[in-house]
């Protein structure tokens, strides 16, 4: 067992086990080296080779305790026929939602092999990660067609097409499960939930949305894998934070840096935490940088916690500021 799932477990160490999400990515310069030359962000996730040297790069690095796969949330969408793009500035770009989605599993066999790849170079103290977007962080790209602020037009969708809105729902329970056990096939040793836009969601429809098909996934994938950790990322879900772990069943929560640390004390209680250092403090550096991780260590010590970011790493970032959080959290400094 690594560090990271003896946390998992229960078991408390000296300094917790550490990792970024975004750490690979475009703050690194040999991420940006290997990027410049690739075709197009689908075919880069889909080439095993270089997808696997992009997820060692900053195990290489920094020496995180643990690796998370190098993909996308949106290859659930390429993998169910619809178009996805990803245009330099701009972020993902989709086509139109085709009415009939067909899931091809198969279309992921590359991500399956980098998982494989990465797992038998990984040295076994360290944890890989997989993971996929929750169905309704997904499916606010598939219905908006791009990234926005407020998705409205995937929560007005929720609203006035109600049954379609739960059929795309079924149907991304569906492939993502399948997609979070083929990882776990391949060699993943956890997997990770993302639900990046669940403090979009509103009362009415947080349990539809948000809670319900993510419990579907959890117990899909445990049905399969009972004693792999599944951790829930529901950004932004603030007072629902308990309601959601209650109603998921995921055994780690991920926490943004907007809930307060004595809201994440309570849920630490129940259920191990990961988070929440603010992106934009790492972005800062220096003394600031200091002072926010430290508050974070001695607010989230003596009870099971997995040091990381509340969202991940924003790509201005100098890499030594994750150098520099990497030993003050390992004591170093
Ligand atoms: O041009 C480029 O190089 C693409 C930049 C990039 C990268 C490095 C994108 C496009 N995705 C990724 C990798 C990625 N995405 C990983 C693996 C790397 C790692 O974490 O170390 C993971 C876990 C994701 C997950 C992801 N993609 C999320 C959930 C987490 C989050 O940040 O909220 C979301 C919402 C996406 C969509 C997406 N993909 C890429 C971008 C720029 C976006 C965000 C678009 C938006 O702002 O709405």
């Amino acid at each position: 067992m690594t560090k990271l799932l003896n946390t998992l477990s229960g078991e408390i160490f000296k300094t917790p086990p550490i990792w970024l999400m975004r750490q690979a990515g475009r703050y690194l310069p040999e991420y940006r080296e290997i990027r410049k030359d690739a075709r197009n962000f689908v075919e880069l996730c889909l080439t095993p080779d270089l997808a696997t040297e992009i997820t060692l790069q900053p195990i290489r690095r920094f020496e995180f305790d643990a690796a998370i796969l190098f993909s996308d949330i949106l290859m659930i969408p390429h993998a169910l026929g619809q178009d996805v793009n990803f245009v330099k500035g701009e972020g993902p770009k989709l086509g139109i939602l085709p009415d009939k989605l067909n899931f091809k599993l198969s279309e992921l066999d590359p991500v399956f092999e980098t998982v494989s790849k990465v797992r038998s170079e990984l040295s076994q103290d360290k944890t890989l990660i997989g993971f996929a977007g929750s169905p309704w962080t997904v499916a606010c790209y598939m219905i908006n067609g791009s990234g926005s602020k407020d998705f409205a037009l995937a929560k007005a969708f929720a609203y006035e097409n109600a049954e379609k809105f739960d059929a795309l729902m079924d149907i991304l329970v569906e492939s993502t499960s399948a997609y979070l056990i083929a990882q776990i096939e391949a060699g993943a040793d956890m997997v990770q939930l993302f639900d990046s836009w669940a403090g979009l969601v509103p009362e009415p429809i947080f349990e539809r949305a948000v809670i319900s098909p993510t419990a579907r996934i959890v117990k899909k994938v445990k049905a399969i894998h009972p004693n792999v950790f599944i951790t829930g990322f529901a950004r932004g879900a603030g007072v629902y934070l308990e309601k959601y772990w209650r109603g998921t069943g995921v055994d780690c929560m991920g926490i943004d840096e907007t809930v307060p640390h004595f809201l994440a004390k309570g849920l630490q209680k129940m259920v191990p935490i990961q988070g929440n250092l603010d992106n934009a403090a790492l972005l800062a550096g220096g003394q600031a940088l200091d002072k926010a991780v430290d508050d974070i260590l001695e607010s989230f010590a003596g009870q099971p916690y997995i040091f990381n970011l509340g969202h991940g790493v924003i790509k201005e970032t100098p890499p030594e500021h994750v150098a520099q959080v990497v030993q003050r959290v390992r004591g170093n400094t």
